[in-house]
This record gives structure tokens, sequence and C-alpha cells, in this order.
């Protein structure tokens, strides 16, 4: 005879909202290659599963950036997007930088090509200048005209939150304390130890990028799956279903693993 108060405990779980499937995608950062990879994983993966009733893949921000193919990654999301259901893209905090400059905030410009901006603005074909060499004048103008505004218009469209039953995506984090229809914008995009030292329950489990892990980071509270694929060559996704869980990696690069066996 079935335990009823196992049974309990089951559907005490974190789970998806019913029917609901969903391959979260951690911080990508102009590795093309990487989620191509993973995409076909996960397509193998999900074949060996039976149909559900909705499929989403949420991909948890900060797509461009640092990674050598941010333009083709954009324009790869865009078609997607156009062809197929069920992708939701949040926004993180380098695509805020991008959105910002590319509209005209010059004092981020500096601060966004330190952090891989100029990996992103290369992947468009404009030249930059060194992080010595001064800024041209019409710098600004030729970033505005370089990014396509249909792929400018696509990434302003992606919400920063997105919720499944007991799980809420987001780039960063919450802000522990504060109720999850009310977190300010800068904090799902760019909150670190408040929010990953916190103990508190959200009100949902956070599953985010953001903040790089060696392997991915499973709290009571939170999920982080941000493995610092634009360096390390593993991009992880997590896939979930009901209170089902799992973890997808793409295999780390074969010079990455060389060095590191060279240590
Ligand atoms: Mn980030």
């Amino acid at each position: 005879m079935a335990n009823p108060r196992s049974r309990h405990r089951k559907s005490n779980l974190p789970s998806t909202a019913k029917g609901e499937r969903i391959y979260a995608i951690g911080d990508i950062h102009g590795r093309y290659d990487l989620l191509r990879q993973i995409l076909k994983s996960i397509e193998q993966f999900n074949r060996g599963l039976p149909s559900p009733e909705k499929l989403h893949v949420v991909l948890l921000g900060d797509v461009v950036d640092r990674g050598p193919a941010s333009a083709q990654l954009l324009q790869f999301l865009r078609d997607w997007a156009a062809n197929t259901e069920g992708q939701v893209m949040l926004q993180g905090n380098h695509e805020e930088l991008m959105l910002k400059v590319h509209a005209g905030e010059r004092r981020l410009l500096r601060s966004w090509l330190q952090v891989g901006g100029r990996e992103t603005l290369e992947s468009f074909g404009l030249t930059v200048p060194g992080s010595g060499e001064p800024i041209p004048p019409r710098f600004m103008a030729d970033i505005a005209a370089a990014i396509p505004k249909a792929t400018i218009d696509f990434v302003n469209r992606w919400p920063t939150v997105a919720r499944s039953g007991d799980y809420f995506f987001c780039h960063a984090g919450v802000r522990p304390g504060v109720e999850l229809a009310r977190q300010a914008k800068t904090d799902l995009m760019w909150i670190r130890s408040e929010f990953l030292n916190s103990d508190r329950d959200h009100g949902a489990v956070i599953v985010h990028g953001h903040s790089i892990s060696a392997e991915a980071e499973t709290r009571h509270n939170r999920i982080g799956i941000d493995t610092g694929a634009y360096r390390t060559g593993v991009l992880t996704a997590l896939y979930l279903d009901g209170a089902e869980r799992e973890f997808i990696v793409t295999e780390p690069a074969t010079e990455a693993v060389a060095i590191a066996q060279a240590q």
C-alpha cells in the first residue's frame, strides 16, 4: 500500500507548473559554438522523454560580451525565436550595458569595453580603439550603426524574470526580504553576495546565472548555473520537469583540459 506520508512529502518538492518542462541555460557570453552544442545535447536528452504539454528553453542572460561571436549568436537567437515557440530570453547586466551604450550613454562605454563589450563590437565588424587609445568622436555613432536596430529591438523586448511553479528565473538573483513581484531590475541583473550568501526562503527556488562557480550550485533556495563558459568551455543547462532535475553540460574545450593537466 502506498504510504500517504511519503507521497505527501514528494509533492512538497519544488516543482515546475503542471505539464511544464524547462531547460534553463546559463551565461553564454558570445560562445555561439557552445550554445549549438548544448542545444544538440538537450535535443538528444529530450528525445528520451515523453512529450510534455509545454516546453520552454530559458536563457538566463549575458548572451553577449567576452566571447568571440555575440553578433552571430544574436542573429541565431532572432531566427530561432522567429521560427520556434517556447524560448524565453532574459536580460542580463551585459545586455543592459550593450543597450544603454547603443542608446547613447557614453559614460558607460569604457567600462562596457573592459568587460567584454570590445569583443561584441568586433563581432559586429567594428574596429575598437585599444584601452589606452582615445575614443574617436564618431565612435558612438559607429556603434549605433554597427548593431542592427532589429537586434536592439529584439533584445529590448527580453524580460528580466520568468516563473514556473516553484521556480523563479532571473539573471543574477533577488534581494532577500523583498517580494519577488517587487524586485528591482538592477538587483535582478547585478546582485551578488547579499543573494548568494542568503539562506532565506525567497518564495521560490531562484534559478540564476551571473556568478561563476566551477560546477552548478544547488542550495535549498537557489540554483546557480553560470560555469564560466566563455573561459572554461563548460556551458551548463538545468532540466526541470515537475519535481525532476538534471544538469546537462558541454564538454570542456580540449585546450583547457590540456592546460589543466600541464599545471
Ligand atoms: Mn552577469
